[in-house]
């Protein structure tokens, strides 16, 4: 008996364009419901694309008509690993991973977020949700504590007591809500969502790449420090910004009164 070759999906679909790495999560019969493999794929690929200069922003989707719906529940029981071991393994080394990329991440949020994959649209540095997409802290549903971050983040958005009645209700946000409640930063047509998604991530990847990864670096650590650190913390990063070619070429632009222009092939 002859067997047909096996193809395999990739969990993860990468596509570079004009500086822009999309990351597209691709399961999407299980609304993109996350396993190992695809957390693992992700936290990996976001960490290739640090290192590579062609790269200057990253965007995170989902394949369908979903974004994440949070962990695979069929792919949970049987397995050798407690909570604890199973977030130390795979969602909290992506989670962290996004927030310490030297790159800009987008989470662009084509359809619903759910559980660990809510957390995931909230941890973008900048996050972009099409009018059909939607949000809910839905951990609560199979009694179980919001993770991957959204206990950090939800409270820093909405306020403790809206971040509770998010999780205690496992409420749905849709786009117009999550505008207004700074969920996210703009909501784009479902039509014309992946282009508008790239269109955005191309203005960002002419700003000035070096420049970004400070002042991301600068925001992350003053998120968790008082207004002394941040100020020593800022009189650092400025003379490594001041220091680099970046900042000659801005203001060389701006006395030439020309566009300045931060892409350089050698990054
Ligand atoms: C799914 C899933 C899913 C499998 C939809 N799994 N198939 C961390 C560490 C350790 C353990 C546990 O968890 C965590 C973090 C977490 O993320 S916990 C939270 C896990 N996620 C959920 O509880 C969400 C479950 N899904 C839903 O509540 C709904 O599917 C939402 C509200 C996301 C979407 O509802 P609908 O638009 O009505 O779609 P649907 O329910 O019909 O789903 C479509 C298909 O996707 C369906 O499959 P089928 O074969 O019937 O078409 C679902 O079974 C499948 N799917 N989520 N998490």
């Amino acid at each position: 008996m002859t067997s047909e070759p096996v193809t395999h999906e990739p969990v993860i679909r990468t596509e570079l364009k004009a500086h822009v790495l999309t990351l597209t999560l691709n399961r999407p019969d299980k609304l993109n419901a996350a396993n190992d493999e695809l957390l693992l794929t992700l936290t990996r690929e976001l960490q290739q694309a640090d290192a590579q200069a062609a790269v200057r922003v990253v965007v995170i989707t989902g394949a369908g008509r979903g974004f994440c719906a949070g962990q695979d529940l069929g792919d949970v029981s049987g397995r050798d690993m407690t909570f604890t071991e199973h977030l130390h393994h795979t969602y909290n080394p992506l989670i962290r991973t996004i927030r310490g990329l030297g790159k800009p991440v987008l989470t662009a949020v084509n359809g619903v977020a759910a559980g660990a994959g809510a957390s995931l649209a909230l941890a973008g540095d900048i996050r972009l949700w099409a009018q059909g997409a939607s949000l809910i802290e839905v951990f609560s549903n199979i009694a179980l504590i919001p993770d991957s971050g959204s206990t950090w983040t939800l409270p820093r958005l909405v306020g403790y007591h809206r971040a509770f009645e998010l999780m205690a209700l496992a409420e749905r946000v849709r786009a117009e809500d999550a505008l207004k409640m700074g969920l996210c930063e703009h909501v784009f047509p479902d039509d014309t969502f992946r282009d508008d998604v790239q269109a955005y991530a191309e203005r960002l990847a002419a700003r000035p790449a070096h420049a970004l990864k400070l002042t991301k670096q600068a925001l992350v650590a003053a998120l968790t420090s008082t207004l002394d650190e941040a100020l020593d913390q800022e009189a650092i990063l400025q003379q490594v910004a001041g220091d680099h070619w970046e900042h000659e070429e801005g203001v060389g632009a701006f006395k030439a009164k020309r566009p300045a222009q931060f892409v350089r092939e050698e990054g």
